[in-house]
């Protein structure tokens, strides 16, 4: 096994903007009229270690029903496509746990694959190579630490190679239904026909199992999202108490997505050295901080329509609470 991993800094790509650096998000989220914060900025190694612990409670369904479906359906998932030599791009690869599910499966059935996993948080980087390299499988991996739309630019210059790219997870309902349109629009742009992508869905379902998910009984949900506010003191020089904001959280059966919160107890004022501002808050006052969007089966069919896939099949829990799809670019012009 070669493994490494490199940081897409400035540097590296010309096109990287302020706009998505965290003091300025911040800057820019906290003077909103509704303030917000982009949940990405959730995953720094707190962020990743209380997110890893999410995944074990008994309430969050979503990373063992993706695993289970792994388990269950790997070898249809190799049968469905052409087998072949495959980049295995991973979008917040995270420590890369389930990806290695099917990576080992693609080895065993003789596939040759190099990995590629891209992830913004460069600690969840250090922490996906260690864990390979404990216990190492045949595979090449070429890290990258970078946002998903850099991770794109790494695409574009794999031109004539074969790809699987991996977003799972329901990392994509994070995005606003037409962020997510216009995302996967822009990836289909950047694919080789005879590409594919396995794309995971958290699907609707009954409204407590989603807000249970949401709301745990260890509270580790709320400390994931208080980490914003931790995090803002430890890099930005902020004075938050996280003990005057409360975590709320629940699905909203007009946008079916689960909107989270972080609420103001009291009236009162925050400083943060970088950008040495004050911010104001108000008593009961929001601080948006996660978007998670429910797909059902007809959404998702209409999705890769409108994005110019074509869906070679899914794959499902027992219970249907989460649902990996697998779609393919046509041969046809983009
Ligand atoms: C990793 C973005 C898919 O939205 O369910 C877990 C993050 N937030 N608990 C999700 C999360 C609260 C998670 N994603």
């Amino acid at each position: 096994m070669k493994a490494g991993y490199k940081i897409l800094s400035p540097q590296d790509i010309k096109t990287r903007g302020t706009d998505h650096d965290f003091a300025s998000d911040i800057l820019i989220g906290l003077s909103r009229d509704k303030k917000s914060i982009p949940c990405r900025h959730i995953y720094d190694k707190e962020g990743d270690e209380l997110f890893r612990r999410i995944t074990e409670l008994p309430e969050y369904y979503l990373t063992r029903c993706e695993y289970d479906i792994f388990q269950q359906h790997k070898d249809n998932i190799v049968k469905s496509m052409d087998k072949d030599r495959f980049n295995v791009i991973e979008l917040g690869a995270g420590d890369g746990k389930k990806a290695k599910v099917l990576l080992k499966h693609f080895l065993d059935t003789g596939m040759d694959v190099t990995y590629i996993p891209i992830d913004i948080s460069e600690a969840a980087m250090k922490n996906l190579i260690n864990k390979f390299t404990k216990d190492p499988i045949d595979i090449t991996i070429e890290g990258i630490v970078a946002e998903y739309s850099e991770g794109l630019k790494w695409l574009s210059r794999a031109e004539g190679e074969r790809n699987l790219v991996l977003f799972l997870g329901s990392n994509i309902g994070n995005a606003h239904e037409n962020e997510a349109r216009a995302f996967l629009h822009k990836l289909r742009g950047v694919l080789n026909p005879g590409d594919y992508l396995l794309i995971g869905f958290d699907l609707k379902k009954d409204i407590d199992t989603l807000n249970k998910a949401y709301n745990d009984s260890e509270n580790i949900t709320a400390q994931f999202h208080l980490n914003l506010l931790r995090r803002i003191n430890r890099e930005l020089g902020g004075n938050f108490n996280p003990d005057q904001f409360k975590y709320y959280g629940r699905y909203n059966v007009l946008t079916g997505a689960i909107e989270s919160y972080l609420v103001s107890l009291k009236d009162h004022i925050v400083y943060i050295n970088t950008p040495n501002r004050s911010f104001s808050f108000k008593k009961w006052e929001p601080i948006h901080t996660e978007y998670s969007l429910k797909y059902t089966d007809s959404d998702i069919k209409k999705l890769a329509e409108e994005t110019g896939f074509e869906i070679t099949s899914n794959y499902t829990d027992s219970r249907k609470y989460f649902q990996d799809s697998l779609w393919r670019v046509n041969n046809g012009t983009k």
